[in-house]
């Protein structure tokens, strides 16, 4: 949907007193600096801005990791961890996000009898011993309130759900750097694990099987990992980036990589 129609679906949804017979819609995933260069829009808190995984598409030039969510109150995230364990900070342009976080591990008191994870974890279906063999009633989620201008940090690895309550608009990243890389190479080696365990059947008979296995590898909905390629080319690029790029003392960098460091 082009955001013009976004736009007059949300006005209508408000006159109609916030229903509508298209439902509540969320316009999530804006790639805002991709698509327009949003250059001069913001700059990045220093703490922010040693982002590996946005400098590695920026090379490439095809895509990154940073969002606008935009939607009506009641407009909400499922629950979910990070893609590919990465850190992520999200900022109210305007309006209230409730969050609820997991510490890494409390999620597994949340699977059911078959594995999944939950898709709300509000439902009065994980009270149903059944479905929920292993919920107990563990401890409450952190429950975060973020009012408008003000930032949140998500740590990788915590599983969390998020709650507009108000008419919200704001900005989401998803970063890598020195000090998540291990949790993000330990996710993809588990994930290929994973692949792996399901298509054992064909180890013995399929030639090269190995080379089969990576690209089963996706994000959600996004790209296809190699495990080799990606991790071996996102590391040794920072450095080089930034020797030939990195803004100099005085100088701007792009609007969201914030300072050089
Ligand atoms: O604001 C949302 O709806 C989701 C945000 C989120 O999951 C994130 O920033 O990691
Ligand atoms: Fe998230």
């Amino acid at each position: 949907m082009p955001l013009r129609d976004y736009i007059s679906y949300w006005k209508e949804f408000i006159q109609g007193d916030y229903s509508s017979p298209r439902g509540c819609l969320y316009l999530k995933d804006w790639h805002l600096c991709r698509d327009f260069s949003a250059e001069g829009v913001f700059t990045l808190p220093v703490y922010f801005s040693s982002d590996w995984l946005n400098e590695y598409w920026d090379f490439l030039d095809v895509d990154d990791y940073r969002f606008i969510y935009m939607g009506p109150t009641g407009t909400w995230s499922p629950f979910h961890a990070d893609i590919f364990r990465s850190f992520s900070w999200s900022v109210n342009i305007c309006g209230r996000k409730k969050w609820l976080f997991f510490p890494p591990g409390q999620e597994e008191a949340l699977r059911d009898c078959y594995g999944g994870l939950p898709y709300d974890v509000t439902t009065p279906a994980l009270l149903d011993n059944h479905l929920h063999p292993k919920h107990q009633p563990c401890s409450p989620p952190l429950e975060v309130t973020q009012e408008a201008g003000e930032m949140v940090f998500v740590p990788s690895g915590w599983h969390h759900q998020v709650h507009n309550l108000d008419d919200t608009i704001s900005i989401n990243h998803n970063w890598v750097n020195g000090c998540n890389v291990a949790n993000m190479w330990h996710f993809l080696q588990q994930e290929l694990c994973a692949v792996q365990q399901e298509v054992s059947e064909w180890k013995d008979s399929m030639p090269d099987w190995h080379n089969h296995c990576q690209p089963l590898l996706s994000g959600p909905g996004h790209h296809e990992i190699l495990l080799r390629n990606q991790l071996r080319r996102i590391l040794p690029f920072p450095q080089d980036h930034r020797q030939k790029e990195a803004p100099g003392p005085n100088e701007r960098g792009r609007p969201w990589q914030g300072r050089g460091q």
